[in-house]
């Protein structure tokens, strides 16, 4: 019984930017107060977890574990939790989730900047740590750190799932395919026989094209500069896929002449503050509403005149594709059991937790949508 002991294990370490993760033995303390310690089971790879590994996360703190689209298995908790209990029969599992959606609570988060982005302290809401290497306190990810085979997280980054969840497809269901999802099922409401633009044909995009197929849209146009991707977009439902690197006008010229007047709906699923005003730009004048999904580098800024939104236009963005975390992931997991849509595309490669940097390697070149670390 590891109850109320300190747990010798292995974690992906990332001591600084740009650096490949060691894989070391780290020291995880007991949960405290409204914590859970979690023995991870699976982890999916998100883009978000590689800007912090290209240093584009300026107020992240180093060494760091990352990862957040974890499933496992609790395996104690501390006083005053009761939404998840230790799991005696290898049965309790858990989805984790970066952050309570429904209640960015002050205890864990300590302002909101003047950019709006949510500022994490990579502590816990003591402001400790609970993981140690080496003699040095190793900072945790979005209140979650799923690159380890033990976390501890706040009880309000947990939820219980289905005991039979199969945990290696429904840790995606912990950010990447529910924020693409959600984009356009929630953030956009994508209507029935609409028009819809997808830039960026990452986990996050295809979740999107997956969203606006189940919505009913009549068009999905697919976007990436990487043509490797096309085929699985058209799989899950685009209809039709562009490479901007095939033509000479700008991307929402070709959008608009292609639509006739814009899209009733277009995401960027890609971080880049260009494609943000593209996707703007292919939106229509009247009736369009574009959906920021992508994490922009901190302190980028974009700009573009007033006058697209003064039309009609309608600009939004959200995290986690608007779910809330509590209620809506574990109905998703019961709608992914339910095979109301299927995860299934996205999941492209399985490695075990110690390839972590081959991982990382499949999403630089391109080559993976979601890469999946079992433990
Ligand atoms: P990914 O890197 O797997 O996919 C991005 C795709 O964009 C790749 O296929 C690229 O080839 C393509 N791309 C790059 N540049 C361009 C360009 N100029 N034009 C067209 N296509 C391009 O990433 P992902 O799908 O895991 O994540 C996408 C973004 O979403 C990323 O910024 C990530 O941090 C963010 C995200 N947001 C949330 C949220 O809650 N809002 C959650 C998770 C991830
Ligand atoms: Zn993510």
């Amino acid at each position: 019984d590891t109850a109320g002991k300190v747990i010798k294990c292995k974690a992906a370490v990332l001591w600084g930017p740009r650096q490949p993760f060691k894989i070391e033995e780290i020291e995880v303390a007991p949960p405290k107060a409204h914590e859970v310690r979690i023995k991870i089971v699976a982890t999916g790879i998100c883009r978000s977890d590689d800007h912090v590994l290209e240093g584009l996360m300026k107020d992240k703190k180093y060494p760091v574990i990352l990862g957040h689209e974890g499933a496992g298995i609790v395996e104690s908790i501390g006083d005053g939790v009761t939404n998840v209990k230790p799991g005696k029969s290898q049965k309790m599992r858990v989805g984790l989730q970066p952050i309570k959606h429904q209640n960015l609570s002050p205890r864990k988060i300590d302002y909101l900047n003047l950019s709006g982005i949510v500022k994490l302290t990579g502590l816990m809401s003591d402001n400790t740590s609970r993981f140690t290497c080496k003699g040095q306190v190793i900072y945790n990810h979005i209140n979650t750190s799923t690159f380890t085979e033990y976390t501890v997280v706040d009880e309000s980054s947990v939820v219980k799932i289905h005991d039979d969840a199969p945990l290696e497809k429904v840790c995606l269901i912990g950010c990447g395919f529910s924020t693409g999802y959600g984009s356009a099922v929630n953030l956009a409401k994508v209507e029935p026989g609409s028009t819809c633009a997808v830039f960026g044909l990452g986990g996050i995009g295809l979740s999107v094209i997956i969203g606006c197929k189940i919505a009913g849209a009549s068009r999905i146009i697919a976007i990436d500069v990487n043509s490797k991707k096309f085929e699985k977009a058209k799989e899950l439902g685009a209809t039709e896929c562009v490479n901007p690197k095939d033509y000479e006008n700008p991307i929402h010229e070709v959008i608009m002449n292609m639509t006739d007047g814009g899209v009733h709906y277009s995401f960027e699923c890609i971080g880049n503050t260009d494609i943000m005003v593209s996707a703007l730009l292919s939106s229509h004048l009247s009736c369009g509403t574009t959906v920021i999904v992508g994490v922009s580098p901190s302190l980028s800024t974009i700009s573009f005149t007033p006058r697209l939104l003064l039309t009609g236009r309608t600009l939004k963005g959200g995290l986690f594709g608007g779910f809330k975390s509590k209620e809506s992931v574990p109905q998703l997991v019961s709608d992914l059991m339910a095979e109301k849509f299927k995860v299934d595309g996205l999941l492209s490669h399985k490695l075990l937790f110690t390839e972590i940097n081959k991982g990382f390697e499949l999403l630089h070149k391109g080559e993976s949508i979601r890469t999946v670390l079992t433990f």
